[in-house]
This record gives structure tokens, sequence and C-alpha cells, in this order.
């Protein structure tokens, strides 16, 4: 029996000597050495490519090394006789409520404009709410999102979620359905989106829904590129309609040098870092995966094919 692990080399020099100290029972074959794929039960993977998965006639287990399950669902011949299950670490967690927090304090307390005064030499004080006046609205109200949004509460801010399916959630707005997403969207001063990319998502965040936001609103993408029609943004952005975005995911990574969002003003960049699969902390919880799907227990954090995440 082995596992194929399948990501980039820079990913597998990482995580070679956790998962030989980790799983010593077990043969791991970092691809594209695969060997006998008839051995292969388990597969370990970041962005396979199309038709790899299929290939492997004796698979047991796909589990996505990351959160989000695009690079995988993507593929149209994935074997759908496999459970997949996603990674979710609460290291990454951490790591994305960090970044999301980040994001809206900058937008917040209007950072981009004190950092273009500083350029001009200008010392000059702007009108400050607090952040009691400034709601928040996070599309995807799941894993990531529910935590962000209460590391932001405890920041002060007005918190609203919006999710696929109704919930009630003690101190929060909670809204579903394309109706919660204009009533959503319409109380937002700052929009964060850590949505999954599926086909009810991709483009989402697209000038109709700019429009609903309260003029001036800023927008935090740190969910899929995909989830942006980044046609839509430098105008909103131009015509005041937002004042600013943080994008942590773009449509085609690396940004291509050329790309008009590398040099607005009203964009901060960053290259989809905000929560990076840490091998020290996920490794151990694919180690449990893999021991339960032996053990014919039933797994948590399945991924829901049809739903698409
Ligand atoms: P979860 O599955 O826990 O949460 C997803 C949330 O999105 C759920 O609340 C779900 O609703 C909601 N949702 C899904 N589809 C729809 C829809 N059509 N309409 C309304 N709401 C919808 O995922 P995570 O929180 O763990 O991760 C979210 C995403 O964040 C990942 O899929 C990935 O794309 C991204 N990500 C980005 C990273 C980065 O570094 N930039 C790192 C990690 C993740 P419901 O609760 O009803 O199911
Ligand atoms: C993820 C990511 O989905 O890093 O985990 O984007």
């Amino acid at each position: 029996m082995a596992i194929l692990f399948r990501s980039s080399p820079a990913a597998a020099a990482r995580w070679r000597p956790l998962l030989g100290r980790l799983m010593p029972e077990h043969e791991i074959r970092f691809w594209p050495e695969i060997g006998d794929k008839a051995a292969i039960e388990y597969a370990l993977v970041w962005q396979p490519e199309p038709g790899l998965l299929a290939s492997l006639p004796n698979l047991k287990l796909i589990v996505g090394l990351g959160a989000g399950v695009d690079h995988v669902l993507g593929d149209p011949s994935l074997p759908k006789r496999v459970p997949i299950v996603r990674l979710v670490d609460p290291y990454m967690t951490d790591a994305m409520s960090e970044y999301v927090t980040l994001s809206v304090l900058r937008l917040h307390r209007q950072d981009l404009d004190y950092l273009a005064q500083q350029r001009a030499g200008i010392w000059e004080e702007r009108e400050q709410k607090n952040a009691a006046e400034r709601p928040v609205g996070i599309l995807g109200f799941g894993t990531l999102g529910q935590d962000a949004g209460r590391k932001l509460k405890a920041l002060g801010f007005d918190v609203a979620g919006w999710s696929r399916g109704k919930k009630e959630i003690a101190g929060f707005a909670c809204y579903s359905g394309p109706a919660g997403l204009h009533a959503l969207l319409a109380r937002s001063e700052i929009l964060v989106c850590l949505l999954p990319l599926t086909a009810e998502t991709t483009g989402i965040l697209n000038a109709a829904a700019f429009a609903r936001l309260p003029r001036g609103a800023g927008l935090v993408n740190a969910g899929r590129g995909g989830h942006l029609v980044e046609a839509d943004l430098i105008p909103a952005l131009d015509a005041g309609q937002l004042s600013g975005a943080v994008l942590d995911v773009v449509g085609a990574e690396p940004l291509p040098a050329d790309h008009p969002f590398w040099h607005h003003p009203r964009i901060i960049l960053t290259p989809h870092i905000a929560a990076e699969t840490h091998p020290p902390s996920a490794a151990p919880i694919i180690r449990e995966v893999i021991r339960r799907c032996a053990a014919g227990l039933p797994l948590a954090n399945r991924v829901d094919p049809a739903r698409g995440y």
C-alpha cells in the first residue's frame, strides 16, 4: 500500500521528512516518481493534473492539501467513487483570521490614504469612524469566515455573514440565499470574500455587487481569484464606489507582469499567502484522516462534489 504526494517540488521538499517520520509504516511516493499505480491507495494533492487521480485504479481516498478543493474538483475525470477530504487545520484558520483582521483594519483605518499622504508629504488628519460604526460583511461563513468574524467582532466591528444554508449564530447577523446576499451587501462597508470557488460563486464580486455596497466600501478577497470579475474592479475603484481592495488571490497566479492591479494606488496585493498550508500542523491531521479511512471510520471534512465544496 502506498501514498502518493502530488504538489510542487518545493512543497515536496518540506513535506518529505515530516511524512516519513510521522508515517513510517507507509510507503510515500513523491510525484513524478510514483511507481506502480496499482499500489497507490491514498493521494495527497494540490493542483493535480487532470487524469492523474483517475489513473490510480485502487485509490481509496483523496486528501486536498488545502482548505479549498476547486483544484481537485476541476478535473472532469475525477473518479466519483473515491471520497475527498479537504484540509481543516486550526493553524491555517488562525493565519486566515490574521490576514482578514489586518486587511479589514487597514481599510478601516484608511491606510491607503495615509500612505498616499505620506508619499506626498501631507500631514493631515482624516475623519475616522470607530469599529462599531463599521459594518463588515463576510461572504462564506464557514470554518474560516466564522473564525475571522469572531476576531473582528472582538475588535468591535459589527459583523454579518452570508452562507448557502440558513444559520443562526449568536452575535452575528446571518444571511443566506440571493435575497440575503443583497441585504448583506447593502450593509457592508467592508466586504470580505472567504467563499469556495464553485459554479454558483464564480464572478460573485462584480460591478452589480459593488453597486449594492455603500459608496466607498472596501473589499478583501482571500477566497479565490475566480470570485472577482477583474474587469469590474478598477472602474469601481476609480469611480469611488469602492475605496480600496486587498487581494490575496487573482485569476492568473502569479499575476502577469503587465496586469494593471500591480500599480493601482488603491489595490493591495499579496501572492496567495493569506493562509498557507503548514506541513508541521497539517501532517498529523492527514495521518489521522488516513488512519480513520483505513479503519473504515467516518471521515470529517468530506467534500460534496455535487455542491462544489
Ligand atoms: P467552508 O466550507 O468551511 O466554508 C465555506 C462557506 O461558504 C460556508 O459558509 C458555505 O455555506 C459558504 N458557501 C458556499 N457556497 C455558497 C453559495 N453558493 N452561497 C452562499 N454561501 C456559500 O470553507 P473554509 O471556510 O474552510 O474555506 C473557504 C475558502 O477559503 C476555501 O474554499 C478557499 O477557496 C479559500 N481559502 C483561501 C486561502 C488563501 O490562502 N487565500 C487559504 C484557505 C482557504 P454553508 O455554511 O451553508 O455550507
Ligand atoms: C487553500 C489555499 O485552499 O491555500 O488552502 O488557498
